[in-house]
Parts: structure tokens; sequence; C-alpha cells
């Protein structure tokens, strides 16, 4: 039997992921594949109530150790999420470790320390990156209270998935699969059918084995 295809969503706060998210996960159902969201980070298990509480400044955390709990919110998901892929279901995940990376990086902790932890975590077949500048996504609302709801961090935050993409499309660090970037300033149709054209050749499922990041 063919696994389910793994997709993540990254972008900058306020790019509309979870919106996509949402109406990604319809059309797939609408078209007969199975497939379970999961968020990331995920605030109910109970790293996952230590982040929430530190984005929301609840608490403070030096910054290390609040990347190695976003990452370890990641790790013990990662079995759950394997299973989830060989029983046929597609997963989507709405952020993911490039996230981790971006976001702690942009903070100053060195680019090489912040992968490190994620390193051998499942690879995604393919990441959508939506696409916004800062400023644009400020006009939506504006950002919100929680931390890192800057537009300077936010612009940091997107030079890092610039960065991320130019890497993994050369392959400079193993096999990760798929990277494609999305103008996520366009209504949200538009984005849903660009979306949308990159997904569906996965449809049928995969059968290559589940890679790793960052790693031969
Ligand atoms: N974030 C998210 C990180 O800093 N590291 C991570 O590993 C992940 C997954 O958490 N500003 C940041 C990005 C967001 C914040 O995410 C909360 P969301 O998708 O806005 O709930
Ligand atoms: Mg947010």
């Amino acid at each position: 039997m063919l696994r389910g295809a793994f997709i993540v969503i990254e972008g900058l706060d306020r790019s509309g992921k979870s919106t996509q998210a949402a109406m990604l996960v319809s059309r797939l159902e609408g078209a007969n594949v199975p497939v379970k969201l999961q968020k990331f980070p995920d605030r109910t298990t109970p790293i996952g109530k230590m982040i929430d509480a530190y984005l929301r400044s609840e608490s403070d955390l030096d910054d290390h150790t609040i990347h190695l709990l976003f990452s370890a919110n990641r790790w013990e998901l990662a079995a759950q999420l394997e299973e989830t892929l060989k029983a046929g279901i597609t997963v989507l995940c709405d952020r993911y470790a490039f996230s981790g990376i971006a976001f702690s990086a942009s903070k100053g902790l060195p680019y090489e320390w912040c992968r490190a932890p994620d390193r051998s975590l499942p690879a995604p077949d393919l990441t959508i990156f939506l696409d916004i500048a800062p400023e644009k996504a400020m006009e939506r609302g504006g950002y919100g209270d929680e931390r890192y709801e800057k537009e300077e961090m936010q612009r940091k935050v997107r030079e890092l998935f610039r960065r991320m993409e130019e890497e993994i499309t050369k392959d400079t660090h193993g096999v990760v699969g798929a990277w494609t970037t999305i103008d996520a300033s366009q209504d949200k149709e538009a984005v849903a059918q660009d979306i949308w054209q990159v997904v569906e050749p996965l449809t049928d499922g995969c059968s290559n084995v589940i890679r790793r990041l960052w790693q031969q």
C-alpha cells in the first residue's frame, strides 16, 4: 500500500497558513484523500503548554530552552506522524522545523545550532512557503500580542526562510524533499489554486520511504 504524502505549510505570522491549511483539507477530503491536519506548535501536550505560556508572555525562558522545546514538541509527535503516513493518510502540517530554525535564528542563535535538534525528523515530501512581505501581512488586521509578532522580527524570519529555500533547492544539506514558494499576497482563492497545483500530483500517495531531515 502507498503511504500518505507529508506536506508542510510555512510562512510568516498572518501569511494565511491556517486559512489555506483548512481550505486544503476540505479540498483533499472532497477528492476522497484521507488527511490529517497537524499544527506546530501543538499546544495541547505538556510541552506544548509550556510553549503556549511562553508565546503569550506568561513565562520567560532562555532562547535555547524554548528552541529545544519547540523541537521536542515535534519529536514527541513524530512517531505518530509516521504511523499516520504509513496508514495511507496524508499529513498536512501547519508549520514544522523550518519555522523552528527561522524564528530562533532571527533572535541571534547560530543557524547551525538551531538546525541540529530537528535533524532526522521525518522529512516532508513537499514544503509550501506562503511568501508575503511583513508590511503586507500587517495590513491584514495587524499582528497579535504574541511574542515574535513584530514587523522587525518577521523581516528577519523571512530572510531565514529564503536561506532555507536556497539550501533545500540546492540540496546543500541532504535530502529534505521539495520546496515551493507561493505568493501569499494574492487573494485567498488564487493562493488556494496555486497550492492545489503542487499538491494534486501527490494525492495518489507516495511510494518512497519516509526520508529524514538534513540527513543523506
Ligand atoms: N514558532 C513556531 C517558533 O518560534 N518555533 C517553532 O518551532 C514553531 C513551530 O511560534 N510566531 C513560532 C512561530 C509563531 C509562533 O505559531 C506560534 P502559530 O502558528 O502562530 O500558532
Ligand atoms: Mg501566530
